[in-house]
């Protein structure tokens, strides 16, 4: 079995400092939190930025200075900017996270449309799809695949794969307790849809993060955590940190006997280029 990946998904664009007061908004904090993610053994940063006052941005200065404050601090940690944002952006918005310099190993290809929450609508067509999917390789930037069903993991196959802009392996995170329910029965289904040779990621959301997490690390894949899914260490005990977060997954990893991945062992097993 792989070393674990673990990706801290540290800022969101939902959450706020009402549901943590930990949650980072300025550069400062986004670094801060990107630091505290790493020291305890995050690979990989999925990264989301925001205006001062909270305000989720998709800003391609703004995401330039997170990305070089980050880097200071974890110098060779992959940082993967969101392509999806928050509800409501326009394309061109969303993909101006990865117009940053240098140009990002990864980012994240969201595969379909999900209801996430009140009346609110995450709108990905296919068009969208296969759209991000072209940028990504011509800029080679290697995609994972947000999927929040099973549905989009075929979605992905039928649009982007089919068309050639994205490749084998693919790498794929699980989105679960948004759309679909987040049960181990429904990750294996998740993980037995996937094209032979894949990578994966899987995160629970809320109170679904732990039992994913455990599930995950038994089975192989790569465990996403941080605010932008859970804001809770455990039921009731808000986490001081995406670093605590992390940390339980380290926990988690030791006593069921799975080394951790460094960023360079996370790079060759995603199939990117050694750090420069
Ligand atoms: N904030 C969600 C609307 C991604 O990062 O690509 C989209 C999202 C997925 O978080
Ligand atoms: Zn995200």
């Amino acid at each position: 079995m792989d070393k674990l990946i673990i990706s801290a998904c540290i800022c969101g664009a939902e959450v706020t400092k009402e549901n943590n007061p930990a949650v980072p908004y300025t550069v400062e904090e986004i670094a801060r939190e990107a630091k505290s993610a790493y020291d305890a053994g995050a690979a990989l940063i999925h990264l989301h930025v925001r205006w001062d006052d909270g305000t989720p941005t998709q800003d391609t200065g703004r995401f330039q200075e997170c990305v070089d404050a980050i880097r200071k601090v974890c110098p060779d940690a992959i940082i993967q900017p969101s392509t999806g944002g928050a509800v409501g952006m326009t394309d061109l918005e969303r993909l101006a996270s990865t117009d940053i310099v240098p140009t990002p190993e990864m980012a994240t290809l969201d595969c379909g449309t999900c209801n996430f929450g009140g009346d609110e609508i995450f709108v990905n067509s296919d068009n969208t799809i296969i759209n991000f999917a072209k940028i990504m390789q011509e800029r080679g930037i290697k995609p994972e695949c947000e999927v929040f069903d099973k549905g989009m993991i075929d979605t992905a196959m039928k649009t982007a794969y089919k068309k050639g802009y994205l490749t084998k392996p693919i790498h794929w995170d699980f989105v679960l307790g948004v759309q679909m329910s987040a049960t181990v029965r429904d990750l294996a289904f998740m993980v037995d849809s996937i094209p032979e040779g894949s990578t994966w990621t899987a995160t629970g959301i809320g109170r679904n993060t732990w039992t994913i997490a455990a599930a995950t690390i038994a089975m192989g894949g790569h465990v996403r955590v941080g605010f932008e899914d859970t804001v809770y260490l455990e039921k009731g005990v808000l986490a001081k940190s995406n670093g605590e977060l992390v940390e339980k997954v380290v926990q988690l990893a030791k006593i069921m006997g799975r080394e951790i991945a460094t960023p360079a062992e996370a790079r060759e097993i995603l199939g990117l280029a050694p750090l420069k």
